[in-house]
């Protein structure tokens, strides 16, 4: 029997590619060219699996043109580039990589979080300019971190693991706000309390975003939650763009209605909104949050693991949807 047909739509470590040549055709794209929609439409014809990371969009138009297609796996936690009920009335599994980048996520989170507050990048700049002639009292004062309030909103397992080391390793206070308050043994273990999202903008002085993107989280932070935030505060995103109003938060940062900010993710990206290229008091990171290689091998490695669990034996790792299996299709 011939084997499944299977595209890499972008470069990936060679083992990957050597692990899906084991059971696949593979198709890859080492070459990391971008492909636009028409052309991954292209890329795709004749293949049963796609080997995504979080920028293809995969929706009806797309499902539509690629008749044979029944699995995108995707080495990323977030799906949003799923349109996840047009696959599954197409009859196409998605599978996602969680789990597996949860803890170096959440310490990329503590990483942003303490360069933000502590104004690291922004003083590396002045020093590496030649702007530093003599030690002085408030030179890049920035904000506690030990002890502060920290919020968290979207309690998942990142999370959780940002809360249980605000808690146990800054001892601090933590509070978030997500769909549902999360049972209490976990909140217990996170030393976590409640809040409604306005009792989380008034009450932060750190606040995290960790909520997934859709249609309900878009621009969840703008400009209204931004002036509810103390001006002391400073507020971090490892989500996705689009969950905060880049244009509202460079102006907040401009006019000083929050202290800073430290973004990993962007509207649009990888274009950056130019005002948050100017001001000064923002770190700006190119979504780096679970870059390690340790775990990107991981998360490669689990979206193998899903196509070789489809395709080959009918039973997925981490699948987001339920369509049936292929040989029964
Ligand atoms: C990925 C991410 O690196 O897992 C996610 O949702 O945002 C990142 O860890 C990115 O999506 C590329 O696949």
């Amino acid at each position: 029997m011939d084997k499944p047909r299977v595209l890499v739509t972008r470069a990936i470590f060679p083992q990957v590619i050597a692990n899906l040549a084991q059971h696949f055709e593979v198709t890859s794209n080492q070459a990391d060219e971008l492909w636009s929609p028409p052309q991954l439409i292209e890329q795709l014809q004749g293949k049963q699996g796609v080997f995504t990371t979080g920028s293809e969009r995969i929706d009806a138009a797309l499902l539509a043109a690629c008749p044979e297609l029944r699995i995108c796996a995707n080495m990323a936690v977030g799906y949003n580039n799923f349109d996840l009920e047009a696959m599954t009335a197409a009859g196409v599994l998605g599978t996602n990589a969680p789990d597996v980048l949860t803890e170096t996520t959440a310490d990329f989170a503590f990483a942003l979080l303490l360069a933000t507050a502590r104004r690291i990048s922004e003083s590396e700049h002045f020093l590496r300019a030649g702007q530093w002639s003599r030690w002085s009292y408030d030179l890049f004062a920035g904000a506690e971190v030990h002890g502060s309030t920290l919020g968290i909103l979207g309690m998942g397992r990142i999370g959780q693991a940002i809360a249980r080391r605000g808690a146990h390793g800054f001892g601090m206070k933590v509070i978030y706000h997500n769909r549902s308050p999360l049972d209490e043994a976990t909140q217990q273990r996170c030393a976590a309390r409640y809040v409604s999202l306005q009792g989380l903008l008034r009450e932060a002085d750190h606040l995290v975003l960790v909520l997934p993107y859709s249609g309900a989280s878009h621009h969840i932070i703008g400009a209204a939650e931004l002036a509810q935030m103390k001006p002391t505060a400073t507020l971090v995103n490892i989500a996705r763009g689009g969950i905060v109003d880049d244009a509202a938060l460079a102006a907040a940062l401009q006019n000083r209605i929050i202290a800073a900010a430290g973004l990993d993710v962007f509207e649009g990206e990888p274009k950056v909104h130019p005002d948050l290229l100017r001001v000064p008091n923002v770190v700006l990171t190119p979504h780096i949050g679970s870059a390690t290689l340790a775990t990107r091998q991981a998360m490669a490695q689990l979206a193998v693991d899903n196509l070789v669990g489809f395709l080959v034996h009918g039973k997925p790792v981490t699948p987001l949807n339920e369509v049936r299996a292929v040989p029964d299709k």
